[in-house]
C-alpha cells in the first residue's frame, strides 16, 4: 500500500469514527452542546401533547431535578409545563450559570 491509500484511509476511518461517536452522544443526549430546550422537552412530553406533567417525568437524575423545580418552571399554576414555560426557565438557568462563572 502506498502512503496515499494509508493517508486516504486514515482520514476516511477518522471521520467516520467522528460521526458514529457524534451519533452516539446525540442518542444518549450527552452532546458536548449543551442540549436546546426544545429537544428536552420533546423526550419529557411522553405523549406529544406538548404539555409535560409530573406524571411524564422519569425517574432519573434530570427527572429528579425536573420535579424539584416543577413548581417554579410552571408558572401559571396550571399543573403542566408548556415549552414555553420550559424555556422560560431554561433561560434563566443559563443566565444564572453564566453569572455565577
Ligand atoms: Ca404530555
Ligand atoms: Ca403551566
Amino acid at each position: 500500500m502506498n502512503k496515499k491509500v494509508i493517508t486516504a484511509l486514515t482520514i476516511v476511518g477518522t471521520v467516520f469514527f467522528t460521526t458514529t461517536t457524534f451519533a452516539q452522544d446525540r442518542q444518549r443526549g450527552e452532546r458536548r452542546e449543551p442540549p436546546k430546550p426544545e429537544e428536552i422537552f420533546k423526550k419529557l412530553d411522553a405523549d406529544e401533547n406538548g404539555v409535560v406533567t409530573k406524571e411524564e417525568i422519569k425517574d432519573d437524575r434530570m427527572g429528579a431535578r425536573m420535579l424539584e423545580q416543577f413548581d417554579t418552571i410552571d408558572t401559571d399554576e396550571s399543573g403542566d409545563v408548556t415549552l414555553e414555560e420550559f424555556k422560560t426557565f431554561f433561560e434563566s438557568r443559563k443566565k444564572e450559570r453564566r453569572s455565577r462563572d
